[in-house]
């Protein structure tokens, strides 16, 4: 991870800290040197970010902690004509495109999807509205098909687009790479033991468990590797980003 943390400083605007530039990753977890570089005198998000242990992991849950009911929120069914469709055929001719700056694009059945080696964590989701559930997530990494389709060393982004519209367009969500070879950022395809449903996004939705709930794109038609975030909706990198001025970086 140290490449892709150096990258985060350098798009960070961090490149004048040319002390850190040399690999001294360690200097973050020095107290005394936290205290200036954390302080409100160096607010450079990019530069606190890559100095964050962004490779922790979020808390994991047991059975028991497990909320009754897991709300839908945003989205409760994209009921397109398309959608419908798909949903009606159980999404037998669903097929997940895996794109943009990679070697191989993929396309992806929902049955090759469940075929992969696949991670079950319980954890705890935090909507900015004010609620949170724990629930029980199952599917494959995210960085397992990134990896497959031969990720470019040029792709600095990855981004999802749902099958949901809001205004006419497809919902549409990003996260770094540092977030996308996350361990714990899947592709779910089940929750709570059962086919993912409708309202939480079936056939797949992303869970990247250190960020909240918005960055959890449902209904992932496509992924894409991409350089830059420019050209993806009006340039903030997500639906709320662009639309309700939602941080990009949603980091818990
Ligand atoms: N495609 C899509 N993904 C989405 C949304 C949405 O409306 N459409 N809402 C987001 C928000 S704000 C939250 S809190 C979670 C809700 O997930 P849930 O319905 O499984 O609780 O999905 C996120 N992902
Ligand atoms: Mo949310």
């Amino acid at each position: 991870m140290s490449l892709i943390t150096r990258r985060a400083l350098v798009t960070g605007g961090a490149a004048s800290a040319g002390l850190l530039l040399s690999g001294c990753d360690q200097v973050a977890q020095v107290p005394a040197l936290r205290k200036i570089l954390f302080s409100g005198e160096i607010m450079n998000m990019g530069l606190q970010r890559a100095l964050s242990n962004r490779d922790a992991l979020a808390p994991e849950f047991s059975a028991t902690e497990m909320s009754p009911r897991f709300r839908v929120n945003g989205t409760h069914n994209p009921n397109t004509p398309d959608y419908t469709a798909m949903v009606a055929e159980n999404f037998a001719h669903w097929r997940l495109q895996v794109g943009g700056l990679v070697a191989t694009p993929l396309s992806l059945s929902i049955a090759q999807l469940r075929g992969l080696p696949a991670r079950t964590q319980i954890t705890r989701h935090d909507c900015v509205e004010g609620w949170s559930a724990i629930g029980k997530w199952h599917g494959p990494r995210l960085a397992t098909l990134l990896t497959a389709a031969g990720i470019r060393d040029t792709a600095r982004y990855v981004v999802f687009t749902c099958a949901d519209l809001y205004g006419g367009a497809p919902y549409y969500e990003s996260i770094d790479l540092v977030d996308a070879f996350h361990p714990q950022t899947i592709l779910a395809w089940a929750l709570n033991d059962h086919v993912l449903d409708v309202g939480h996004g079936a056939p797949v939705r992303l869970r990247v468990e250190r960020q909240l709930g918005y960055k959890h794109a449902k209904y992932v038609m496509r992924i894409d590797a991409v350089d830059s975030l420019a050209k993806t909706g009006l340039g903030k990198g997500g639906y709320w980003e662009d639309h309700v001025d939602y941080d990009w970086y949603a980091g818990i």
